[in-house]
């Protein structure tokens, strides 16, 4: 129904959260049929002929535009930025402990795409915006049974990033007009920011003194402490996320995958988010032992994550754990492990990458 490649992994069907198995992801650009779907709702289903945007709050006079208003009076840009969740890669926390009530995301919930439309910025500057402004909000027609109360799906942005030049209200994806499970006719496209704010379906845009109260603001998308009841938590509780935090994962060869000795080809992606970038990656056949640097494929954009490569020697009999490590531009690296990094609701799991793989012949 939404198009997807028939062996995604559908952890729920209604509402639609599927990921791409890891062959998915080799390509710079992921294609359509992979990229990941996150909804917290039914999909809506709006018309771009009709379809309207709403900006408004602190704005010096609230303006509505449709989308041929939004294409002729504004430039058109397009930025190659990766979408990643904030709940990518939570399967590694089952293992340290549950995380009952989530999705268990491979590292399948991010992916790349040419996103084109307007800025953001453009627009603003456009309405105008008051001194007093600090937040700018998101809100679209999808309402969430999972939110308490249930709730239109919303969020923000600090206004310093709602005014940078890669946050984008965007209707193509990959020069396509943009699939309605992919939040068209337009979305919010927020470049190095957790999934989460760029708000598909996007219908009405709010300038703010501070951050939305929406329930995936305020409550949801928050690492909580490690004690803490989840369903007990409230409004402002726990870390807010936006930039996302730097991670890699391993797409080749696959968990239990057998493998030849010798020589082994290893590919992964790993991304920074925001304003750093992908410095290095270490790749380690023996568990994290030994090291040795992966190749690194060319940076698409500053905003999109980057594939890398290498081939390792597996010597001696298997299993092996094949480890890969990302580190950034700020000359920070990713946890060891994911122990120390778990939370109630399973956010941000960047721990090394870790598969385990077969010997050709094994039965272990
Ligand atoms: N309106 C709306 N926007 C939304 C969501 C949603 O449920 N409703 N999910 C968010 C989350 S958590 C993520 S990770 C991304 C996923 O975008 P995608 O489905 O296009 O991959 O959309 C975000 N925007
Ligand atoms: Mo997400």
């Amino acid at each position: 129904m939404w198009c997807k490649r028939a062996d995604m992994i559908v952890h729920e069907s209604d509402p639609y959260n599927a990921e791409p198995p890891r062959a998915g992801l080799h390509e710079t650009l992921t294609p359509a049929d992979s990229f990941y779907v996150r909804n917290h709702g039914p999909v809506p289903q709006l018309d771009a002929a009709t379809w309207t945007l709403e900006v408004t709050g602190l704005v010096a006079e609230p303006v509505r535009f449709t989308l041929e208003r939004l294409r002729e009076e504004f430039a058109h840009h397009t930025v190659t930025a990766t979408m990643q969740c904030a709940g990518n890669r939570r399967e590694g926390f089952l293992e340290v402990r549950d995380v009952p009530g989530e999705d268990p995301w491979g590292p399948g919930a991010t992916s790349t795409a040419r996103w084109t439309g307007v800025r953001l910025a453009d627009v603003l500057r456009a309405v105008g915006v008051q001194d007093s402004a600090g937040h700018v909000e998101f809100e679209a027609p999808d309402v969430s049974e999972i939110a308490d109360p249930p709730q239109h799906y919303g969020g923000s942005v600090p206004l310093s990033k709602a005014l940078a030049d890669e946050v984008l209200l965007a209707w193509a994806m990959d020069d396509a007009p943009l699939p309605a499970v992919h939040g068209g006719p337009v979305r919010v496209v927020v470049p190095g920011w957790i999934g989460a704010r760029s708000v598909k379906w996007v219908t009405r845009v709010t300038v703010r003194a501070e951050p939305s109260e929406n329930y995936f603001q305020a409550t949801a998308y928050r690492v909580l402490e490690p004690e803490a009841d989840p369903d007990a938590a409230g409004p402002g509780d726990g870390i807010s996320l936006g930039p996302v935090a730097l991670n890699c994962d391993i797409l080749a060869p696959e968990p239990g995958q057998a493998v030849g000795t010798g020589e082994v080809r290893i590919l992964g992606y790993a991304h920074a988010g925001e304003d750093r970038g992908v410095a290095r990656v270490d790749v380690s056949a023996d568990g994290g032992h030994s090291w040795q640097a992966a190749e690194l494929g060319p940076e698409p954009s500053p905003w999109a994550w980057r594939h890398w490569e290498t081939t390792v020697d597996l010597a001696g009999p298997g299993p092996h754990t094949l480890v890969a490590r990302a580190w950034d531009t700020t000359g920070a690296c990713q946890p060891e492990s994911a122990r120390t990094l778990w939370n109630p609701k399973g956010y941000v799991n960047n721990s090394w990458a870790r598969v385990r793989v077969n010997q050709a012949g094994d039965q272990g």
